[in-house]
């Protein structure tokens, strides 16, 4: 399957590599670790780098590219199969198709190669799994965006997901002279103003009888601190995790572009997706989420939680 993702790529001039919107560290680490590796390999060749940016990147400018050159180029998608995930632009107008994920679902997107593999812990695992395979050379920038990627979603290794390979591949990424130091500054260096938001978030969580933690971040809070949802939905969720008396824990926050509630829900061990899906959401087992309409949706969600302990506790 690798030779063929080789071929393909030996056989464009034009080469875009994209991944889903509003990026996390493993669409950008898989993104930029790949473009820096194909770089280096194929001097004489076109490679693109595109897609949305957040505060997330801590990698580098993404490219605009014309219709022109999409229609004659190799695009791989990485870290999504699903159109929703993507901008339009960046799955329409192509002239061969890679997708490579992690992720279970099946593609929406049409396609000449699909590399999947649930396994790994990463997207950036598997296109490092790709590059050592294939023997294109890893560089120094290619090695940190990949080890971004795998840190950012084994959760510092810290998740299931984390097996041997990824230990492996980390290892071989780390003789090419990462900084680790260098990258989690990078990385995890929060500022003053920060640490007060969240402390201000923190202060004003509660709990349900059967100790759901949740917060509500209305439209006022969002105003307030002069934040973006989506920071606050899933940037802040973790502040109410690893905390034992917690087992379960929720974020609502206000959508300001869909005029909607995103509700974000984790679990330590119980498998809450069913409840996220009851809503018409989705996600892992353990770490899921589903947009509401009103408030008052928000307490249905923390009830069918409450039952769920109490289900399973009884
Ligand atoms: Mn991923």
């Amino acid at each position: 399957m690798y030779k063929k993702v080789q071929t393909l790529i030996e056989d464009y001039d034009s080469i875009i590599i994209a991944r889903h919107k509003n990026p996390d560290l493993d669409a950008y680490g898989s993104q930029f670790g790949l473009f820096h590796a194909l770089k280096g390999a194929y001097r004489q060749k076109d490679i693109y780098i595109t897609g949305d940016t957040n505060r997330l990147n801590f990698f580098g400018d993404l490219d605009e590219i014309d219709i022109e050159t999409r229609k004659k180029s190799l695009v791989i998608i990485l870290d999504t199969v699903a159109k929703q995930m993507l901008r339009q632009i960046d799955y329409m107008h192509y002239h061969r198709m890679i997708l490579i994920d992690h992720h279970r679902n099946d593609p929406d997107i049409n396609h000449d190669i699909y590399i999947k593999d649930i396994h790994a812990s990463s997207t950036a695992e598997m296109v490092s799994e790709m590059l050592f395979s294939l023997g294109i050379d890893i560089n120094l920038e290619s090695a940190k965006a990949l080890y971004m990627g795998i840190v950012g979603d084994t959760g510092r290794f810290m998740f299931d997901s984390t097996t041997s390979k990824t230990f492996q591949i980390v290892s071989k990424l780390l003789e090419k002279g990462i900084h680790l130091n260098e990258l989690y500054k990078l990385m995890y260096l929060d500022t003053f103003e920060n640490k007060k938001i969240k402390s201000e978030f923190f202060r004003s969580v509660k709990m349900t009888k059967y100790n759901v933690a949740y917060r509500k971040n209305t439209k006022a809070f969002l105003d307030a601190y002069g934040l973006e949802s989506n920071y606050v939905s899933r940037g802040l969720i973790g502040q109410m995790a690893g905390i034992k008396e917690i087992p379960i824990w929720v974020n609502f926050t206000y959508d300001r572009k869909e005029d909607n509630i995103k509700c974000e829900i984790r679990s330590r061990d119980y498998p809450v997706l069913d409840i996220a899906k009851k809503y018409g959401g989705g996600g892992h087992l353990t770490a899921c989420g589903c947009s509401l309409n009103t408030w008052e949706e928000t307490d249905k969600v923390l009830e069918d939680l409450d039952h769920l302990i109490k289900e399973a506790t009884q």
